[in-house]
């Protein structure tokens, strides 16, 4: 069996999160995804997440393409995830394209371009513009 694991917040979870997912899954036969801890996200984003951790691991668990998740809790941490998940491959969004390439070692690792047009925060400021 070929297992991938991919990482990510999923805040505010949307089209482009599913369908990075789904064609994460079309990599190998098992996903698992690491979400990323509100403390995570307040560091790589400067903000805290709109849906709490729980809340965003229950919509995560609730994707038919989904086979496991955990919290991811440090991006420095990803070779021993890799590791104790046993993913063969690694599957990225392509807005951190080159970051993840010494990981190569351990598993394959795969950029996929992210969907146009859609992001967390482009919603969060729709949403605060309607009166
Ligand atoms: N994504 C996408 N298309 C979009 C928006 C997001 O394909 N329009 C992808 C991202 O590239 C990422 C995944 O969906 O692979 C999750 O997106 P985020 O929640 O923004 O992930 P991020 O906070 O960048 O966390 O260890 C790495 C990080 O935890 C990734």
């Amino acid at each position: 069996m070929k297992k991938v694991i991919t990482f990510g917040t999923f805040d505010v979870c949307h089209v482009g999160h599913i369908r990075l997912l789904a064609r994460a899954k079309a990599q190998g036969d098992h996903l698992t995804v690491g979400v990323s801890s509100d403390q995570l996200n307040l560091d790589k984003k400067g903000r805290n997440p709109i849906y709490s951790l729980d809340n965003r691991i229950e919509i995560i668990q609730a994707l038919r393409c989904v086979d496991a998740v955990f919290v991811e809790e440090s991006l420095q941490r990803k070779s021993e995830y890799i590791r104790s998940h046993g993913a063969d491959v690694l599957v990225m969004g392509d807005d951190w394209q080159g970051k993840f390439d010494h990981l190569a070692n351990l598993c394959k690792v795969i950029y996929l371009p992210r969907t146009p047009s859609v992001s967390t925060t482009e919603i969060i400021e729709i949403i605060r513009e309607v009166k």
